[in-house]
């Protein structure tokens, strides 16, 4: 094999499709109301139809659920209501034999307070397993900051036994791990090394740029959570972890918020990036007021392509617009149709990076009509909806804007069909079914020719077997627009053109002449068949994806 080779075969991410299952709302095998592990085994065939190369698995860890799952008691065994690991290891033989790797969530800035490290840490000052924690000397009164977590309140509580507070920027079930002892690393190090002998295909690194913290009496100027986010220091953190990666022909990709795209770069460059690709943060801009936001266009596609520039030379970017903790990117971006639902994906996964679809991206789900914060799961948004109450909002305006924006409208049970638990489960489902069931699921678009789904189906095929929408640059044109998103993908044989309307009304354009005088074959579109014209109109959420060139 050569050099070239061999790199080609290493980064085998660079040419995939990833799909990102969050397993509690996937398929339920045995009508307990939640998904598991023996239900993703049973739509293998489905997502092999698909098309997709990979899967990321949220976390199936043992948990006491406080954060459905991110919130780990044991790192080496599966959460009894997903299965066993046996279970696990058969899914995994199963999947691979259907050439689908499976990656997994691996969340290491923090455990769950069962965790037994942390029970230990915190029955003395000098147990072995103190310094595996952050504690620190304070009263409830006298905390030693007053950072705020990502979860709303203090970043440190208060523990009796020691008297003493311990650091956590999630909840306060979340404890943060100390990552300056290297002895606490040793042991995290092990848990990779045996998840990778397992035979995983690699890992999604949770919250990983929070691993490393300011000095406690670092003062905060805008940002609340610049105390934890990307802190100098991490780059040791990182180096030993792309350490043991290399040992292994996976991917990673890094949940990576606060890392700019300049320094995504480098995060991600071939020859030494800590990761393969980051997910960035960023381009869920939103407008408008609290309760009443939908995404900016604007915003969308100016951060979509700083992103693509500042990777253009080195790194790889991992393309999402939708995943466990944003609402449906349909309700956000879109106006709910299934041509906003075609338009979006037409947008986003042409682009130079490696796209993920999140489960029900692909048939158009949206958003759920929360009418009571009963029907809510999510910790976070419990906690803003108490925080508004406490300000002296009603209850209706506090139920507004919390389920406005709630991560929980991506968790509800995936529509398989229009049965009253929508081919997910038997039983009762943890999280509610969305009425629209009986119009949006898998069976109902499987039949229709021009489904949202028969439309991914047909993008994910376009975007493996055209070589130039791997390697090929990214050129934004109309930069200004703030409605169209407009991008060639070029290299020495071929060129594309993607051509999409990111809003619900109509728009005229005016393309410069030397893309309208080029010989373009239209290969995709949401709409009628369109030429290439100097002035062109596209109704709203218009789609269309233009080749020259060889494949
Ligand atoms: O989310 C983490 C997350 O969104 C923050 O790290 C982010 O950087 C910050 O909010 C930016 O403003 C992950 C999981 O995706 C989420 O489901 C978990 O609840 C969380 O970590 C804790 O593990
Ligand atoms: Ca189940």
């Amino acid at each position: 094999m050569t050099q070239h080779e061999k790199r080609a075969e290493d980064s085998w991410w660079k040419n995939a499709v990833g799909y990102q299952i969050y397993p509690r709302s996937f398929k339920d095998s045995n009508a307990d109301g939640i998904g598991d592990i023996d239900g993703i085994r049973q739509k293998l065939p489905y997502l092999k139809d698909l098309g997709v190369d990979f899967l990321w698995l949220n976390p199936i860890y043992k948990s006491p659920n406080v954060d459905n799952g991110y919130d780990i008691s044991d790192y080496e065994d599966i959460q009894e209501e997903f299965g066993t690991l046996d279970e696990f290891k058969e899914f995994l033989k199963e999947a691979h034999g259907y050439g689908i790797k499976v990656i997994m969530d691996l969340v290491v800035n923090h455990t769950s307070d069962q965790h037994p490290w942390f029970l230990e840490s915190k029955q003395s000052k000098d147990n072995p397993y103190r310094d595996y924690y952050l504690w620190e000397d304070a009263t409830p009164e006298r905390l030693p900051n007053d950072w705020q977590s990502f979860f709303g309140g203090s970043t440190w509580t208060y523990d009796e036994t020691t008297k003493q507070v311990y650091f956590h920027v999630f909840a306060k079930e979340q404890p943060d791990l100390n990552w300056k002892n290297a002895k606490m690393r040793e042991e995290i190090y092990d848990m990779i090394r045996w998840w990778l002998d397992f035979g995983i295909d690699g890992f999604r690194l949770d919250a990983i740029s929070h691993i490393q913290k300011e000095p406690w009496d670092f003062k905060i100027k805008d940002n609340p959570w610049a105390p934890f986010m990307n802190v100098s220091g991490i780059e040791t953190y990182m180096e030993e972890l792309r350490a043991i990666f290399k040992e292994y022909n996976i991917m990673t990709v890094g949940e990576a918020s606060g890392v700019t795209s300049r320094k995504a770069a480098f995060w991600t460059g071939e020859d030494d990036g800590y990761i393969d690709m980051i997910f960035e943060l960023e381009h869920n801009h939103r407008m408008g007021l609290p309760g009443e936001e939908v995404g900016d266009p604007l915003g969308f596609k100016k951060t979509i392509a700083r992103w693509q520039k500042d990777l253009s030379n080195q790194g790889w970017n991992a393309l999402y617009i939708e995943n466990h903790d944003n609402p449906r990117s349909v309700s956000v971006w879109g106006d709910n149709s299934p041509k906003s639902s075609k338009a979006l994906a037409t947008a986003y996964m042409l682009l130079r990076g490696t796209p993920f679809i999140y489960q029900g991206q692909e048939i158009g789900m949206t958003n759920y009509p929360f009418s009571s914060i009963e029907e809510v799961d999510a910790k976070d948004s419990h906690s803003q909806y108490n925080g508004l109450l406490e300000e002296g909002k009603s209850v209706e305006e506090a139920l507004k804007i919390t389920t406005h924006w709630t991560r929980d409208h991506s968790r509800t049970p995936m529509q398989w069909d229009d049965s009253e638990g929508s081919g997910f489960t038997e039983g009762t489902p943890w999280l509610a079914i969305n009425p629209n069931k009986a119009e949006i699921n898998v069976k109902s678009e499987e039949q229709e020719k021009l489904s949202t789904l028969n439309y991914y189906k047909q993008l994910i095929h376009l975007r493996k077997t055209t070589s130039v929408l791997i390697n090929g640059t990214f050129e934004l044109l109309l930069s200004k627009h703030p409605q169209v998103f407009a991008y060639l993908r070029k290299d020495e044989e071929a060129e594309v053109f993607v051509l999409v309307n990111l809003s619900k009304d109509a728009v005229q354009i005016d393309l410069p002449t030397r893309v309208s005088s080029e010989k373009w074959q239209e290969v995709l579109t949401n709409d009628h068949t369109k030429k290439v014209e100097k002035r062109m109109s596209l109704s709203g959420f218009e789609a269309h994806v233009y080749m020259k060139g060889a494949k």
